[in-house]
């Protein structure tokens, strides 16, 4: 009857034992590394711009850098400063 132990450090299979680990902990980041930034996107949509997702500084972004977005509404306490005359509108020029 064959043995189920794990191979013993001397045995001949020990380094394979290793690299299959290994190839597993690599397959697993370059998993968590291609689902990161569609996740991150996501969660980070500042709650001060609910018409579309604009994410929290930093950076702190310009309306030029959420074009063609124009006339967006804006809620306090707006840390981009898209809204400069606090009318609760974004980007109006
Ligand atoms: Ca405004």
């Amino acid at each position: 009857m064959p043995s189920r132990r794990a191979p013993a450090p001397d045995s001949p299979f020990y380094p394979i034992v290793g690299w299959l680990f290994a190839i597993g902990i690599i397959a697993a980041l370059i998993q968590a590394l291609i689902g990161a930034p569609t996740s991150t996107v996501t969660a980070d949509c500042n709650p001060a711009y609910p018409d579309f997702c604009i994410a929290s500084p930093p950076p702190d972004l310009d309306c030029r850098d959420v074009a063609p977005h124009t006339r967006f509404t804006v809620l306090p306490p707006d840390p981009h400063h898209f809204d400069q005359d606090d009318n609760g509108i974004g980007c109006e020029r």
